[in-house]
């Protein structure tokens, strides 16, 4: 699978294609837009998810609901685009048009944390519009349109279903080793900060609250578990095959994303071998591993097992109490930029970090089982369990 977004925060609209993706996966306008409402669930997020909308329209790929194995474009339009019209049209506006316009003021003061600083300086502009346009998390929208076709390929060929949860949100944390099932995502999807355990769920709520009365922001943890996954997904024999290495690259190419852990991570750098490793046993359904330490990735292949990722959010750049900067037109120390922020969207991370499984996993499955249209995919898998040579 080759796969592509394009887009500005504040321009008319996202778009991303899939190409590769075989015939006949269910494919619904509604299916993406479901996953984006998703998207932009979550305490703590900020004005703009209120009044903006995603609007999802196929542009290929996909006709009276399945795809066509030929690429699939999807663009999802940005609702706030006819105030941004002017500021981020595509042909050249009328300076003096552009001046009188407050939204339009130069953007000097570059925001620690953020990709303004480095950005002006490598593209050659004086002024951080162009580039937070394109850094800007909004482009995650596109992934999870991308994600939810992945993921209906995904459960209609392998059976395999992705959940996602917060486990840690600034100093709150969930209870370690509770894993969410497929028939909890109504649940999770229901809570604020999408974590099932209440006392948890309400300690990162008020760890919010503080954070938006101090002018503060928040950072925190998401966990992304894959059931159904075959054994034998990615492979040992070279680095960039190996499928925790593809799934550690796609979680970190998230926004703000700056940690990732593969089952118990760096956890298993602090204990003997002899307590860090999944044991073999042998059971009524098969060879099996006794515990899930290893995240269910053994020498960069899928064992068949749980499959467990985790990906730790930083705060967001944006901070209303602002930081220290320069003002670049003036080299004067100044404090960032700051319009409005959310205080944090660690819940909306985890769906984005599904939506990456998703991509990983989808790309995974045509890679091994290979397949011009569902059926032949599924084919595919089946046969391949069916003759695993050692169960
Ligand atoms: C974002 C900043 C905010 C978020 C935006 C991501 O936008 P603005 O700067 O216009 O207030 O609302 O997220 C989305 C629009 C979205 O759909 O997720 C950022 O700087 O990354």
């Amino acid at each position: 699978l080759r796969w592509l977004t394009a887009g500005e925060s504040h321009g008319p609209a996202l778009v991303a294609t899939l190409e590769g993706l075989p015939a006949g996966v269910p494919i619904t306008t509604e299916l993406v837009a479901d996953a984006l409402a998703r998207r932009r669930l979550g305490y703590g997020r900020g004005a703009r998810m209120k009044f903006e909308r995603d609007e999802v329209t196929f542009l290929g790929g996909v006709r009276h609901g399945l795809s066509l194995g030929s690429p699939v474009a999807v663009m999802v339009g940005n609702t706030e685009w006819p105030k941004w019209e002017q500021v981020m049209a595509a042909d050249p506006v009328d300076p003096e048009e552009l001046a009188a316009l407050a939204r339009n003021a130069p953007l000097t003061r570059p925001r620690p944390g953020h990709a303004d600083l480095a950005g002006m300086q490598k593209y050659g502009f004086d002024e951080a519009r162009p580039i937070l346009e394109r850094a800007s998390a909004r482009e995650t929208a596109a992934r999870v349109a991308l994600g939810a076709v992945a993921r209906s390929f995904l459960k209609e060929t392998a059976g395999i279903e992705i959940v996602s949860h917060v486990v840690e949100l600034a100093a709150a944390k969930a209870p370690y080793g509770v894993y969410p099932q497929p028939s909890d995502v109504e649940r999770l999807d229901a809570d604020p900060v999408r974590c099932l355990d209440a006392d948890a769920s309400k300690a990162m709520v008020a760890e919010i609250d503080q954070a938006h009365k101090d002018g503060d922001t928040l950072g925190g943890v998401v966990e992304v578990l894959a059931y159904g996954v075959p054994v034998g997904l990615g492979s040992h024999v070279h680095w960039d095959r190996r499928l925790d290495a593809r799934l550690a690259a796609a979680l970190m190419g998230i926004q703000a994303i700056k940690g990732v852990e593969v089952g118990d991570g760096f956890d298993l750098a602090r204990v003997p071998g002899s307590k860090a490793h999944d044991e073999i046993v042998s059971t009524d359904d098969g060879i099996k591993r006794s515990s899930g330490r290893s995240g269910g990735t053994e020498g960069g292949l899928t064992t068949g097992e749980l499959l467990r990722v985790r990906a730790a959010m930083k705060p967001i750049a944006t901070v209303p109490k602002a930081l220290a900067t320069v003002d670049v037109s003036t080299g004067e120390a100044a404090k960032a930029h700051h319009q409005r922020s959310d205080v944090c969207a660690v819940p909306a991370a985890g769906i984005v970090a599904e939506a990456m499984v998703a991509l990983v996993l989808a790309d995974a499955v045509v890679e091994k089982f290979g397949g011009d249209s569902v059926p032949e995919t599924r084919r595919n898998v089946r046969t391949y369990l069916d003759h695993l040579a050692i169960r």
